[in-house]
């Protein structure tokens, strides 16, 4: 039933808000949204869903070859998206809009060594407000691997659905035992919001996205939703094809918030069904106030605990500081400065990297990360 999902109290405000969606492309973050439909976690945190499977992630050092290597990327990649576009449907009942983050918002978390897969640490970085982009590094010193993307979106409106390119990329740097260092460049698949109509949004995930390896490997991953490929919502084939050839060497194909399996031996490739391990983060007693967590966290308990006009007044006050700050910066000649990310208008690993595919864009720009991989665990001791 239309509106099925909606308070009743709520309705007209959803109707609304779908409207102005309907007539508008750009920023959704900007627009009002009605109670129901507001998640009480920042933007800053989702980067965490990069590595919440840290032995899938670990195990691509363990690999031993660059085609095994590229293996071990697609499997871990295929292995996130679960927790990527699903676990707000899971966790609070369907996609929800979550809080827009304020410029230098900071998110630090890790996952503990266990058996030997050494230590993730996660660093996050609000890089920009408008339009909102977030950046991101996760590494693993002791096994020699380091994450680092940028996140934006751009949304707009078709056929009832939102539609989402995603915007930036992500590049995987992996230290040879022999020496020097293996890449990855990540690109991001395009989401569509369905259920809107019914007032329980969820994402689909459609087209294509690539793992391309400076070793020449690639992986090519088609989504497909319900009524394509084996009629299941989150489908999704991959072809991995060697270094200058069209040629699958392995394929796949299953669906990626359950099971896949390699085509050709019939073994099960990916298996998302046991527990993820969610990110560990420091008590909010120790976080400086632009950490996600105690910055929203009186928003949140709003938003949490029903309290929406509470929640809508912590949010103002947040968003009039905010204003406050940019104004004194004007008024001072001074601009915000970056504390983990500088930015460079082209990225050379990007652009290296999709010339090997003729991906497009041929250039972007990139939040290079200013510290080493043996700095990340301190650096959670910003400046006031
Ligand atoms: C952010 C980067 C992550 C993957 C990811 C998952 C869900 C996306 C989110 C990204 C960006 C913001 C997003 C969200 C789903 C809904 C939300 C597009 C790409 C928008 C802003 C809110 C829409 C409001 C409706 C739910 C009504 O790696």
């Amino acid at each position: 039933l239309p509106g099925e999902g909606v308070p009743s109290a709520q309705k007209s405000s959803w109707a609304t808000f779908l409207k102005s969606i309907a007539s508008f492309s750009g920023d959704l973050s900007s627009l009002t949204a009605p109670p129901f439909i507001l998640s009480p976690i920042s933007l800053t945190e989702f980067p965490a869903y990069w590595c919440e499977r840290p032995d899938l992630f670990a195990a691509i050092a363990d690999a031993k070859t660059e085609k095994d290597r590229s293996i071990a990327v697609l499997k871990w990649f295929i292995s996130t998206l679960k927790g990527q576009y699903t676990s707000r449907n899971e966790k609070l009942g369907s996609e929800k809009k979550p809080l827009n983050p304020v410029l230098g918002e900071l998110f630090y978390g890790h996952w503990p060594d266990v058996n030997g897969r050494g230590q993730t640490n996660l660093v996050v970085e609000q890089v920009s407000h408008h339009p909102p982009i977030t950046a991101y590094y996760i590494c693993n010193p002791s096994k020699g691997l380091a994450l680092q993307g940028h996140s934006a979106q751009k949304t707009s409106f078709s056929g009832g659905s939102i539609i989402v390119k995603q915007i930036g990329h992500a590049i995987l740097a992996v230290d040879l035992p022999g020496g020097g260092k293996e890449e990855f460049l990540i690109t991001l698949p395009r989401l569509r919001i369905d259920g809107l109509w019914y007032g329980s949004p969820y994402i689909e995930l459609a087209e294509t996205s690539y793992i391309q390896s400076s070793s020449g490997w690639l992986s090519t991953i088609e989504y497909k939703g319900k009524g394509y490929f084996s009629g299941r919502s989150h489908s999704f084939k991959a072809v991995l094809t060697p270094p200058g050839s069209s040629t699958a060497a392995k394929k796949y194909e299953g669906v990626w918030h359950e099971t896949s399996k390699d085509l050709d031996t019939g073994e099960t490739f990916t298996d998302v069904t046991t527990p993820k391990e969610e990110v560990t983060v420091g008590p909010l007693e120790n976080m400086h106030d632009f950490e996600s967590r105690k910055l929203w966290q009186h928003v949140a308990r709003g938003i949490r605990e029903g309290d929406y006009d509470a929640a809508s007044r912590e949010k103002s006050k947040i968003e009039n500081e905010q204003r406050q700050r940019r104004r004194d910066e004007q008024a001072a000649g001074a601009s915000w400065q970056l504390l983990h990310f500088e930015h460079i208008p082209s990225d050379p690993v990007y652009e290296r990297l999709v010339k090997k595919f003729n991906g497009n864009p041929p250039t972007e720009d990139t939040y290079v990360f200013k510290h080493n991989h043996s700095q990340t665990p301190s650096v959670r001791s910003v400046p006031a």
